[in-house]
């Protein structure tokens, strides 16, 4: 069983079938069509299937390469999409890239997607299939979640009659070619036959190393490298309400910290949003017994959650110096997307900031560039406004044109949630001015 799927990966004959075609699953079935397998991608939406066989990718925002890539594997009928499971009776890999939550109260792991995906994949399942979870789980899924629902839905034996793996995506938003090709891969096998298989595949696209490990090994490292950086980045907000309190330029601090040897403070910021950090230290936690206290990663995701509030605050702070009141102030939210240059709004921070805006009774209105629904004129949505928070350190809004937006302003607050805007210009320009971590 394995040297015949061995030889067909090796050979690039093997048939290939991507379930969900979203932000990694595209990407990952355009590069391996590219590499010369036969791919199909199976997603739910038939408009979506339709878009991607027309060529076109449903992926908004900056992607360098995937139109022009996508086109080329789906007019040289390398890839075609389907929202027909049945596609995946011939596959011999098969690679699951489908979203991985967590509950909004509990935090648990909402596998509603995964469990969909593989009860609709088994009865399709072939033997001497390479079945590769490319989606972040939480340690002991593979063999608590993943192996039980195939083998349940299969009719067939993991390890004997098929292969079972985990290789974590490790893409973001804005370079998603760029990272399948060029960053390191943990390649984890429930058996070393599993993992050696997925390391031949991937070798085709990986150019970056490939560490085959075991699947709690796989788990454990990609839900690490995402708590470590919630982490990193909760630290980061705590000082900006340090140096608030104190007076002090979180900016100017967090540039002479960084001066030191082995220091990368990372950037305070609005909030932290997207579809991986504020989850995985979750999906991390939610893997342990019930006495693991994991306090610093609790405590960082309660940092991290708090900011789009405090930004509430600071907000609310700069409209009282301005004798303006939250409740009746028109203000001015810019960016909605949960990164820049992105249209991207999965956990986005500004959502809770609007909420709260708005259930303090001031009339919230959004610009976003790249969010559709929010790519209103800049000049009419900051029209009249009391105040305009910046959410997202979008490159269009490091132009902004100072005084033409304090003109268009009924009282000019300007509250910078990523520290966009240079301070001094802005208040030249008339505005009274309030960046998170810096109120000097
Ligand atoms: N953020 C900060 N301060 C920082 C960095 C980020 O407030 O110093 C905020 C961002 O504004 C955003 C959120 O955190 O709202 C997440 O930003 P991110 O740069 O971590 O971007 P993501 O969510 O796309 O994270 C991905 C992750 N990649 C994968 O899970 C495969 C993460 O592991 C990467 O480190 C990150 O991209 C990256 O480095 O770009």
């Amino acid at each position: 069983m394995k040297a015949e799927l061995l030889r067909a990966v090796e050979g690039k004959t093997a048939r290939v079938v991507v379930l969900g075609l979203g932000y990694v699953g595209l990407p990952v079935a355009c590069l391996f069509a590219e590499a010369g397998f036969p791919v199909v991608g199976i997603r739910r939406s038939q408009e979506k299937v339709d878009m991607i066989n027309r060529g076109q990718s449903p992926i908004e925002g900056k992607e360098p390469g995937l139109a022009e890539l996508l086109r080329r594997v789906v007019v040289g009928r390398k890839f075609r999409a389907t929202t027909d499971y049945a596609a995946c009776h011939q596959a011999q890999v098969v690679l699951l890239a489908v979203e991985t939550p967590v509950e909004a109260e509990t935090k648990k792991p909402a596998y509603r997607a995964l469990r969909s995906a593989l009860a609709d994949l088994g009865p399709h399942l072939s033997p001497g299939t390479l079945v590769i979870i490319e989606s972040t789980i939480a340690p002991r899924t593979m063999e608590t979640v993943v192996r039980p629902a195939l083998e349940d839905a299969s009719g067939l034996r993991a390890d004997k009659d098929f292969f079972l793996a985990n290789c974590p995506e490790r893409v973001m938003p804005g370079r998603l070619l760029q990272n399948i090709r060029e960053m390191h891969r943990v390649v984890g096998g429930m058996t070393p036959d599993a993992a050696e298989l997925a390391v031949a595949f991937y070798r085709h696209v990986v150019q970056g190393d490939l560490d085959p490990v075991d699947c709690i090994t796989a788990e454990v490292v990609k839900t690490a490298e995402n708590a470590y950086r919630d982490v990193q980045i909760a630290f980061a907000n705590e000082m900006a309400l340090i140096c608030e309190d104190l007076g002090a330029d979180v900016w100017q601090v967090r540039d002479l910290v960084n001066k030191a040897p082995y220091r990368a403070m990372h950037l305070p910021g609005a909030g932290v949003g997207g579809h991986c950090i504020p989850k995985d230290s979750w999906l991390l936690i939610a893997s342990g017994s019930d006495d693991l206290q994991a306090r610093i990663m609790r405590a960082a995701r309660a940092v991290n959650d708090s900011m789009p509030l405090h930004m509430v605050e600071l907000t609310r702070r700069g409209l009282e110096e301005a004798g303006v009141g939250l409740e009746g102030a028109r203000i001015a939210v810019l960016g909605y997307a949960y990164l820049e240059n992105s249209d991207d709004t999965r956990n986005t921070p500004t959502e809770p900031l609007v909420q709260a805006l708005r259930a303090a009774g001031a009339e919230v209105v959004i610009h976003d560039p790249y969010v559709r629904e929010y790519q209103v004129p800049l000049g009419i949505v900051t029209k009249g406004a009391d105040c305009v928070v910046v959410m997202v350190s979008h490159d269009e809004y490091r132009l902004l044109n100072l005084e033409e937006l304090h003109g268009n302003l009924c009282h000019s607050v300007l509250v910078d949630g990523r520290h966009l805007v240079d301070k001094d210009r802005a208040r030249a320009a008339g505005f009274r001015y309030l960046c998170v971590g810096d109120l000097t």
